[in-house]
């Protein structure tokens, strides 16, 4: 099996992204090596053999050598990569039974008189991915002789949303072209795709849908299902799945009918053959993924019908192959004056309940767009009858794009943790989309990828982070941003644990650092126009109203903020009364969604004293200073990590200080100009007038919709 060639000949720069394996300190080499003496893998699946060539890569890696392959007679030391069924582990009394189809169990065990180490699954998959989980402990330089591990993922489908398209322009993609090389494809596999399969696998992604959610459908023609095809079976031993992305008008665009209309029946037939054609080619495709009648795409309601009659008729042609249909949730009418963050509640809740089993209603974490911050979807909670899944945008279209340094675990996390007060199943937004609406129902997390061509796959090392954060949080919607930047950065950076607490600490507070210098206390959606690079919260003459940044600040000489109580748009009334009630109040709601709920006079006095002007100032300078004290941490790894990783990140940082600046002043000079008050002591003028700001362009900005 081929995986590149990431070791050789290359500077660190950042493609072995967490799966590094570098030469352990002899303390902890001499520590291990007894109890790594050699692998037993009796199987010989694809998904075997990719878990012992991963042993092997990590042991190569840390220890030096190839670990010998032994046969069924045990010795001290052996690691043994085994199903269920293993007369090996037979009488062990292994809990099998709690790891569904794709848990797994690391235990260390007397086998034929031995010391051993077990690793194993119900499947296959399971022991790759218990495979993943001992090299991350080897990694992190943890005890490996009384292991006693039991793990498996609280989701189903754990899928990333590759936003790629045909001519492999990404769109929001900042880390180079798309990766899928459909011209070669599918002579030509490209290796990157198994290194792709094999970093998704050890974060325990399972599915991938490889193109744009704006779909082309040409990706259903039958030349480019022999392409999905070839990466369907790269991805196969690492129990990664594809879906596609499917464009609802195909029956018109491919078929040659005059109609997309869901109740058709010719057009019902035209997808029931097209699907039937899929599974002829990939007989363990995962499914479909549909934006329908959203920002000018084509849907149901161009017939009048419903998006559960659109869902459904794709979702009925699926299920005979046990195929999933998610179906986006991310709608606002193209001729709606109601508040955008009320929008996809209006048109979705009433139709809870009458989805398939076999659709998942993809949510957006936030009612608006992925912003740096958002209250959850008033939807999460609100259909218990509906599976609905998370969709989190990885890429970081409103954060900066790939130079800003921002963990989104965080932000995930905050989300998740967040209570919906819906009694149904489970309150928190996690236990919303843990638990099935009934047996058998699916539940999925879904991560706008923020992948391609770059050699070190995300555009950035510090956004690395932010694809690992998203396998360990679909795995685990309970998981703590903390704790997996721990292990991130332990991975990425090295053992230090100077290096290691660093890392953490500036991973930690980057996410705030951008809402505090893009859009602080509940401001949302100030980016400039289609690229969203830079600050535009002056803009207004955007053809729809909520495209415009100042539709959602409503900055007047009166004051600032979205009112969204009863007074204003009531979006409040889409949650919980408790949650109304919570964030209805000036009392209680928090700092941070102030004027996301609020509009309020520049002089109403906030929590802290100040009045609400000059805490937005200083709110803005917060987050610049932020990014100042995360440069000098870095600046203190000098030496510690290497050089060109080092001076990639340092150069980043350099360019974030430039643009938080440009953020901040820009956003100041604006708002100055509306709420014409001093700036408080000590907070600097901007550097020029608000005309220069507005003058800025930057047509080329990448990642552009096309
Ligand atoms: C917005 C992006 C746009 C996407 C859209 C979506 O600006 O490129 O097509 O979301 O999620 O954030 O469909």
């Amino acid at each position: 099996m081929c995986f590149g060639l990431a070791n050789q000949g290359y500077a660190e720069d950042g493609y072995d992204l967490w799966l590094r394996y570098r030469p352990l300190e002899s303390v902890a080499k001499a520590r291990y090596e007894p109890q790594i003496a050699g692998i037993v893998a009796p199987g010989d699946s694809p998904t075997i053999r990719a878990a012992v060539d991963e042993l092997q890569r990590g042991y190569r890696g840390m220890f030096g050598g190839d670990l010998t392959q032994q046969g069924a007679e045990l010795r001290d030391g052996a690691v043994l990569v085994v199903r269920a069924g293993s007369p090996l582990v037979q009488g062990l009394d292994l809990p099998f039974a709690k790891l569904g189809g794709e848990g797994y169990l690391l235990r260390s065990a007397t086998v034929q008189g031995k010391r051993v180490t077990i690793i194993a699954g119900n499947r296959d998959i399971g022991a790759l991915y218990g495979v993943f989980r001992f090299l991350k402990l080897l990694q992190a330089g943890q005890p490996i002789d009384k292991l006693d591990i039991a793990d498996a993922p609280k989701l189903q489908v754990r899928v990333l949303n590759h936003w790629d398209n045909l001519d492999r322009h990404v769109e929001r993609g900042y880390a180079g072209q798309s990766i899928w090389d459909w011209q070669k494809l599918p002579r030509f596999k490209d290796p990157r795709y198994t290194d792709y399969a094999r970093a998704n696998a050890s974060i325990g992604i399972n599915g991938t849908v490889l193109t744009n959610v704006n779909a082309n459908a040409d990706i259903l023609r039958p030349d480019y299902l022999q392409k999905v095809k070839a990466l369907a079976d790269a991805f196969r031993p690492y129990g990664i799945k594809v879906y596609l992305t499917a464009r609802f008008s195909a029956p018109i665009e491919l078929g040659g009918l005059a109609t997309a209309d869901p109740l058709d029946p010719a057009v019902r037939a035209w997808w029931k053959a097209k699907i039937d054609e899929i599974y002829a080619v990939i007989p363990d495709f995962g499914g479909l993924l549909v934006k329908a009648n959203s920002e000018g795409q084509p849907g149901p309601a161009d017939y009048h019908r419903t998006h559960a009659e659109g869902a459904n008729m794709l979702a009925d042609a699926l299920a005979p192959h046990r195929g999933i249909l998610m179906w986006r949730a991310f709608v606002y009418a193209a001729e709606n004056a109601e508040d955008r963050h009320k929008q996809a509640y209006t048109e979705f809740q009433p139709l809870d309940g009458r989805f398939r089993d076999n659709v998942l209603v993809q949510v957006k974490n936030g009612a608006i767009d992925f912003q740096p911050r958002e209250p959850f979807h008033p939807l999460f909670g609100a259909m218990p009858r509906t599976p609905l899944m998370m969709e989190f945008q990885i890429t970081k279209e409103y954060l900066g794009f790939a130079t800003h340094l921002a963990y989104l675990g965080t932000m995930w996390e905050e989300v998740l943790e967040a209570d919906t007060f819906r009694p149904a199943r489970g309150t928190t937004v996690a236990k919303v989309i843990e638990t099935p609406v009934d047996a058998g129902a699916a539940t999925g997390m879904a991560g706008v990828a923020n992948i391609g061509s770059d050699r070190n796959w995300s555009g950035s090392q510090f956004d690395q982070a932010n694809w690992y954060a998203f396998g360990r949080f679909a795995w685990d919607p309970d998981a703590k941003a903390e704790a997996i930047a721990r292990d991130w950065a332990r991975m990425t950076w090295g053992g230090d644990p100077v290096v290691t607490d660093t890392v953490v600490r500036m991973m930690m507070g980057s996410r705030e650092a951008v809402v505090d210098y893009m859009t602080p206390l509940g401001l949302t959606h100030q980016m400039a126009t289609g690229h969203h690079y830079g600050p535009g919260p002056w803009v207004a003459d955007l053809k729809r109203p909520e495209w415009n940044p100042v539709y959602y600040a409503q900055a007047r000489p009166d004051g600032i903020g979205f009112d969204r109580t009863a007074r204003g748009s009531d979006a409040l009334s889409q949650y919980a009364p408790q949650v109304a009630r919570n964030w209805g109040s000036l009392a209680t709601v928090p700092d941070e969604l102030l004027l996301w709920f609020h509009h309020l006079p520049w002089d109403h006095r906030m929590k802290s004293g100040r009045t609400l002007w000059d805490e937005l100032v200083v709110r803005y300078d917060a987050g610049v200073d932020q990014v100042r004290r995360m440069q000098a941490d870095w600046a203190g790894l000098r030496g510690k990590v290497d050089e060109t990783r080092w001076a990639e990140v340092r150069d980043f940082l350099a360019i974030q200080l430039d643009e938080a600046i440009w953020w901040r002043d820009a956003s100041v000079a604006y708002f100055q100009s509306i709420a014409k008050r001093p700036l408080p002591e000590g907070h600097k003028p901007p550097a020029h007038d608000l005309d220069h700001y507005k003058a800025i362009t930057t047509p080329y900005a990448p990642g552009q919709g096309k």
